[in-house]
């Protein structure tokens, strides 16, 4: 492999998606033979025994308690914002100024004018851009794509998606940011919907209209914050209002004509991440569900009579997206990974002056199903996307 073109990584934010991100960048040439390799130069956050703990853990060389000094440094080429939503337009926009690449969380930001405005400024700049969809990025996902490219599945009729959770179903669990309006923008919709759509969008196509309910079943909470992961601790002397959706369910219409139902909740008990998507298209089906996030459902109404059915792939052999650069077949492997991929994209486009995706114009367009959605529960109505 020789010796590698560094890539300079300053990182703002450190909690679960920090750390998901931080092991991508170590382990990335351990295993994919990347032309630029991650130099981890400074993580920053506002609370400082809890950054330099991170710093240390992690394996960052320094750590800042403001971010702005790292957007300042010329020793960095890349910003990496893992912070929550609120901050990621303010982040962004400075970043794409100082003519630094950017990676950031989803969703993009909190309203489509903030998301069109980082969109100007990284295309302003011309830095290479990217929204961390990591779903995209598992391999099984990946040959879902390839399948309905290569027209194996024919037209697409029905894109189906449940992405539920259960993480914050006792009452008691606090009011941390991922509640709050003006910090987290949605809730289950923003935070797990978001994810579903823009699978939607990477194997079906663009939406061209919806109609969308939500709910808050527990309205207030007592407050709190984020301990790390997706636990928290919260003071029940002290409560405050939630202000975001638990739950939210949309149908939709695509522009081929696909028709798409779309649940997400944080209220399905016994569900700890299950992402999972179903389509149906002339040719045959395709089925994948995160918890099982090797495997693909696949069934081809050609099949010989009698031998008809979804057959179980397990997506862990070369033929299949990045599945090589690991282990022999059968020798799975887990979340972590799709960072990895979707890092190791980030890295081929900086260096190979192209546009990676999903970037900014994925973020602004799936910003636009998400306030489309809202709107659409609020208004009670069916709403048109551009
Ligand atoms: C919490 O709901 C969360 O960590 C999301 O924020 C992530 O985007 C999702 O991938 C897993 O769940």
């Amino acid at each position: 492999m020789g010796v590698k073109q560094k890539v300079r990584v300053g990182m703002i934010g450190y909690q679960f998606m920090g750390k998901a991100h931080s092991h991508a960048y170590r382990d990335l040439n351990f295993y994919f033979d990347n032309p630029l390799e991650a130099e981890m130069v400074v993580i920053s956050g506002r609370n400082e025994e809890a950054v330099k703990e991170a710093q240390e853990t992690m394996g960052w060389q320094s750590y800042e308690t403001d971010w702005r000094k790292v957007i300042e440094r010329d020793d960095i080429d890349v910003i990496d914002i893992v912070t929550p939503n609120h901050t990621h337009a303010e982040i962004a926009i400075a970043a794409a100024e100082a003519g630094k690449h950017i990676i950031t969380e989803k969703p993009l930001a909190l309203t489509v004018d903030e998301a069109e405005r980082m969109l100007a400024a990284v295309e302003k700049n011309g830095v290479k851009h990217m929204i961390c969809h990591n779903y995209r990025f598992a391999p099984a996902v990946q040959y879902a794509k390839k399948l309905i490219e290569d027209g194996r599945i024919g037209r697409i009729y029905h894109w189906r998606a449940n992405y539920l959770q259960d993480f914050i179903m006792d009452p008691n669990f606090p009011l941390v940011w991922r509640l709050k309006k003006e910090v987290s923008g949605s809730g289950a919709l923003g935070d797990i919907g978001a994810h579903s759509l823009d699978l939607a969008r990477f194997l079906v196509g663009e939406f061209s209209e919806l109609t969308a309910t939500m709910e808050t079943f527990i309205k207030e909470r007592p407050i709190g914050e984020m301990t790390g992961g997706l636990s928290a601790k919260g003071d029940s002397s002290n409560m405050g209002e939630v202000t975001v959706d638990d739950a939210v369910t949309f149908i939709a219409r695509f522009k081929n004509g696909a028709l798409g139902t779309f649940e997400a909740t944080r209220f399905a008990g016994g569900n700890r991440n299950k992402n999972k998507f179903e389509i149906n298209g002339e040719k045959g089906s395709i089925r994948w569900d995160m918890e099982n996030m090797n495997n693909l459902e696949v069934y081809f109404s050609g099949d010989e009579e009698g031998l008809q059915g979804f057959r179980l792939i397990n997506c862990t052999e070369e033929v299949h997206p990045y599945a090589g650069a690991y282990w022999p077949p059968g020798h799975i492997i887990g979340y972590e990974h799709t960072f990895i991929h979707l890092i190791d994209e980030f890295l081929r486009g900086i260096h190979g002056n192209y546009q990676p995706s999903p970037n900014f114009v994925d973020g602004v367009r799936n910003q636009k199903v998400l306030e489309a959605v809202e709107k659409s529960a609020e208004e009670k109505r069916w709403i048109e996307l551009d």
